[in-house]
């Protein structure tokens, strides 16, 4: 047999093309793209389905100790479980460095608790914490060689924000060891002190998370970050976009030259902060930070994916249990909006949503999904054209689409840990049918076929 899988008939849709083609695979990797190919042990029939690049959802937290009795409903076992599910092939999760510890002792205790059990491919991007001298003279540099080749920064959250001064240490450390820089803005001191004000106001319900977070604390924060970045001349990602004033600085900045790329997701496509002002604390299921805004905001968005100020489309999955003392209900978070945990689930909808509200409402193209979905994650974090693609010699990640798939969104079907989906009852149109991840089918008919053949991915640089 010349292969040992033929995909048959289908429509390949990569970043740049659509046609029509079989696609042959061997040893786990593309082999053949031709109008017509014959002798493998398997046949996959794909006529009337789209067949692209399998998902990269390059913005996932799983297992991330949340202190406090905080526990995060998805480990690496259920979060890459769902994220074969809605059709990606890869996640790029956070390894979080706690203050004190060293990056080479956070990434020994992420990678025990993924080993053996990712359904996907994975890597990890750093959450640098505590950038003293030994973290960014000695290790970073080191790590970098190794295939650690991201990093993100917040400039947010007593305990994780990093001061300017420190910002721009960890943005030369990139420079000189060309890693790639995500960052978190949103400006903490305006933060606590509204935080402050509206204890003393008594408002502590879930819808003033939004309000102790306005657009003016993420555009400010956005714009200083970017300044940052030009100060040292490096690039960096702006992630989790939820508005356009912070989508315009990412374009002005472009406009000055600078190299900048820009996430959106979800939540600020789907929600608004009237979903935090729910009877029955019901609000707190859509706490996420940043805070999902208004109408306004998410044509926005949507005009930052169609336009291409936003490269990524990623989920944020940062999951937790609504209904549960360790989750979005703990004691405290019921009483006060401050201790609710921030993030909501969305690995398993991401592409569902994207493909349903983007491609069929006429919004963006299939190329254009593909991009969103997978080839720019794969480029800017440095795993084209292994992943990203579909072309002879890249990775056999594939997801089959059936555009005429039509079905409402319920939490059971993502097979997530949480309790819930902030999208339950959406209407969707097209559903990812199949999932291949390097030749095999690890998803088809909604289930999980394949048990944890996911491989830990070290990356090159990033192509940005
Ligand atoms: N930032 C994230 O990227 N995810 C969840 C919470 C947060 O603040
Ligand atoms: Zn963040
Ligand atoms: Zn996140």
């Amino acid at each position: 047999m010349q292969f040992d899988t033929i995909i048959r008939g289908g429509t390949v849709v990569t970043a740049g093309d659509t046609f029509v083609s079989d696609v042959g695979i061997r040893d786990g990797r593309i082999a053949a793209l031709a109008a017509r190919l014959e002798g493998a042990s398997e046949i996959i029939e794909a006529k009337g389905l789209y067949v692209m690049p399998g998902g990269i959802d390059s913005h996932v937290h799983l297992d991330q100790p949340s202190g406090d009795g905080i526990v995060m409903a998805d480990d690496f076992a259920s979060g890459t479980r769902s994220a074969a599910i809605g059709g990606n092939t890869t996640i790029l999760a956070f390894c979080m460095q706690q203050k004190g510890q060293s990056l080479r002792e956070a990434l020994k205790d992420y990678h025990a608790r993924a080993e053996g059990k990712c359904h996907v491919d994975t890597s990890f991007h750093l959450v640098i914490t505590d950038p003293t001298p030994e973290v960014l003279g000695q290790e970073l540099p080191a790590l970098v060689e190794d295939g650690y080749t991201s990093l993100k920064v917040f400039m947010t959250y007593e305990g994780l924000r990093l001061r300017d001064d420190e910002i721009l240490a960890t943005l030369d450390t990139a420079r000189r060891t060309g890693a790639l820089v995500m960052v978190h803005c949103e400006n903490e001191d305006a933060i606590r002190y509204l935080i402050g004000r509206h204890e003393q106001e008594g408002k502590l319900a879930p819808r003033y998370h939004a309000s102790t977070r306005p657009v003016a604390a993420e555009r400010e924060a956005t714009h200083r970050a970017l300044s940052l970045a030009e100060i040292v001349d490096v690039p960096i990602v702006i992630v989790h976009v939820s508005n356009r004033e912070a989508m315009e600085e990412i374009r002005r900045a472009r406009q000055r030259g600078q190299k900048v790329a820009g996430e959106t997701c979800p939540q600020y496509l789907m929600l608004t902060a009237e979903d935090l002002d729910q009877e029955a604390l019901e609000g707190a299921k859509y706490v996420c930070s940043p805070p999902p805004r208004d109408k306004a905001s998410q044509d926005a968005c949507w005009e930052g994916l169609e336009q291409n100020v936003f490269d990524l489309f990623s989920s944020d999955h940062c999951p937790f249990r609504f209904d549960d003392p360790e989750g979005k209900l703990n004691e405290k978070g019921k009483r006060h909006f401050r201790w609710i945990p921030n993030g909501i689930p969305g690995v398993g909808s991401r592409l569902p949503i994207l493909f349903s509200e983007g491609v069929m409402k006429g919004r963006i193209d299939l190329n254009q999904f593909v991009r969103l979905a997978s080839t720019n994650h794969a480029k800017l974090y440095g795993l084209y054209p292994r992943k990203g693609t579909i072309a002879i010699g890249s990775d056999a990640d594939i997801t089959l689409w059936d555009p005429e798939r039509e079905c409402v969104l319920t939490n059971d079907m993502l097979q997530h840990g949480a309790d819930y989906t902030p999208y339950e009852g959406t209407v969707l149109k097209g559903w990812p049918v199949r999932t291949i991840l390097r030749g095999k089918t690890i998803v088809s008919d909604n289930t999980l076929r394949v048990q944890s053949s996911g491989q830990y991915l070290p990356r090159g640089r990033s192509g940005i």
